[in-house]
């Protein structure tokens, strides 16, 4: 065994997006380049050294020898402990669980989320702060910093851990300790929810489906929904966690969980069903011939969080990111509570949920989480809304039309528009913006516009400004046009269209979404240019 410094040569596009470095499997295979940022982790968060560091990842191809290629290299920078999930797994809720719990330094968390595994698909890398947390923009823009200057990693030639059984391994000084991953998380989801009254429920033949979509919510599902809640086993589908994840997108959207909203929109289809993605941090939620959209989710959540043990008589706020429906500020607004628009990311929520501002969080994007975390949470999602229907007793069609009568529904969709050219979008986004002066007090799509601006978050607990966090065209009555570009994309340009409208009369709650907001996409289209300027008739995905 040998401790080696190897001598190596910056990269110059390591810089974290959204939520962590997302790059194909080629791009990530070259040489040194996953050594490098790992370096640079190493190198920016000297607490690791001598301490605790989680390390796991979602099981998509490349997971496991990044997973042995991270060990040797935690030896070689004097980290203590590397607390690692059996088989190299670990969800990134479940990571953020294990960070807190354990009380470590930090974790590392291997996943490109609902990006498309396998040898040509897309891998990633993500640091997690002592809080459980995605590491904020500071420090992801030191580590970025880091990789500018890097010279030489440091790595012990030493064989392979067995990954595959729990137990305790060592790598010269460095402890290895092999562990389940789900025990740590299960048991936080049975103090958080009214797991009797979920067996209950099952009991009295509710029936459900879980898609795992073959990432690595499937062996949680297992455990929590047909172990502990005694679920009927083959309520979990698509259970078994796999390197391309069957050759599909574990993306829980109703683009890529066709099979599962095929069935429930069939009239003899389960009472509920749900999906998580790659790493299990994203959430679907349907009801027999009801789609819940992600920022309804979070409100009808805030709404009924009196019935969920874990936080009955402590709610305190809600946060969404600037894109995600207002549907959640109508719940705040009616319990008297704080609520706050963030950029689109997860670590925007983290300052406020570790002071304690609010409990709930949520993104358009199929993300809902608390303070229980410091992630999102896909199945702490789906038990949220089993705990709510135990409660209830009722559909989850009847639960989403009763919110709406009370507090108005928010027509939403989102287009997303793959893989343009990276030109063109940047001089569609320009192009946008160049109107916005014009665009205040103007009538359009029947409506008049009450501001047009770039979106600029100023964090209330530290101060910190992000700016250029997506182009928003508001109108009096509330209704919202955004365009951003996504930070998450390994191929050219994403282009994000997200529109909203609010209507309180229930009257006309029930129009199908797209034909409801017609007006406002066409609106949105136009000024644009975006056919012209993209050559697109038509989104890759709507959600
Ligand atoms: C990540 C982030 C989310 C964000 C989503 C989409 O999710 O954690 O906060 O909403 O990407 O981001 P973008 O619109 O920039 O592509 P995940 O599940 O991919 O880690």
């Amino acid at each position: 065994m040998e401790l080696r410094t190897v001598a190596t040569t910056p990269f110059d596009d390591q810089r974290p997006g959204t939520s962590g470095l997302r790059k194909t499997v080629t791009h990530f295979r070259q040489e040194n380049y996953l050594e490098n940022f790992v370096q640079a982790v190493f190198d920016t968060v000297p607490e690791l050294k001598g301490g605790t560091l989680v390390l796991g990842g979602d099981g998509r191809f490349y997971n496991r020898e990044a997973c042995q290629t991270i060990l040797r290299m935690a030896a070689a920078n004097g980290i203590a402990r590397v607390m690692v999930g059996r088989d190299g797994l670990l969800s990134t809720p479940a990571a953020s669980v294990v960070i807190r719990k354990h009380q470590t330094q930090g974790g590392l968390i291997l996943s490109a989320s609902h990006n498309p595994g396998g040898p040509d698909g897309d891998f990633g890398i993500k640091f997690n702060t002592a809080n459980g947390g995605p590491a904020p923009e500071t420090l992801t823009e030191a580590i970025y910093a880091r990789s500018r200057e890097l010279s030489e990693y440091r790595i012990y030639d030493h064989p392979d851990i067995p990954l595959y059984e729990t137990g305790v391994f060592s790598i010269a000084d460095t402890h290895i300790i092999v562990f389940d991953p789900v025990s740590d998380y299960a048991e936080l989801m049975e103090e958080v929810f009214d797991f009797e009254a979920i067996r209950q429920l099952f009991l009295g033949g509710f029936r459900m489906r879980f898609d795992a979509m073959h990432a690595i919510t499937g062996p949680y599902a297992h455990d929590i929904l047909e172990r502990r809640l005694g679920a009927p086993e083959g309520t979990v589908i698509h259970g078994t966690p796999l390197p391309d994840f069957g050759g599909h997108h574990p993306d829980p959207n109703l683009a890529h969980a066709t099979e599962l909203v095929n069935e429930l929109f069939d009239d003899a289809g389960p009472d509920f069903g749900a999906a998580s993605d790659g790493d299990g941090d994203r959430n679907m939620i349907l009801g027999r011939q009801c789609f819940v959209t992600p920022s309804d989710s979070l409100a009808l959540i805030l709404a009924n969080a009196e019935l969920v043990p874990g936080y009955r008589g402590r709610v305190c706020g809600v946060a969404r990111s600037m894109p995600t429906s207002g549907a959640a500020d109508k719940v705040a607004k009616k319990l008297g509570l704080e609520a706050f628009e963030t950029p689109t990311g997860w670590k925007f929520f983290g300052n406020l949920l570790d002071a304690g501002r609010i409990t709930f969080c949520g993104e358009e994007s199929f993300g809902t989480s608390s303070d229980h975390i410091r992630e999102k949470d896909g199945l702490w999602a789906v038990l949220c809304w089993l705990n709510i229907l135990a409660v209830r007793q009722q559909s989850v069609i009847d639960i989403v039309r009763a919110h709406w009568a009370e507090y108005g529904r928010n027509y939403y969709t989102r287009h997303d528009y793959e893989g343009i050219d990276l030109v063109a979008a940047q001089g569609l986004m320009a192009h946008i913006e160049a109107q916005f002066p014009a665009l205040t007090g103007k009538e359009l799509a029947g409506g008049k516009v009450a501001y047009a601006d770039n979106f600029s978050y100023t964090d209330p607990v530290d101060g910190g400004v992000s700016k250029n966090q997506g182009l928003r065209i508001g109108f009096e009555d509330g209704s919202r046009i955004i365009y951003r570009l996504s930070g998450t994309g390994t191929v050219g340009a994403t282009l994000r269209l997200y529109i909203e409208r609010f209507e309180a009369d229930p009257a006309q709650q029930r129009q199908d979404t797209q034909q409801a907001l017609a007006p406002l996409i066409t609106l949105a289209l136009e000024l644009a240019e975006l056919p012209q300027r993209t050559g697109r008739e038509a989104p890759t995905v709507i959600t």
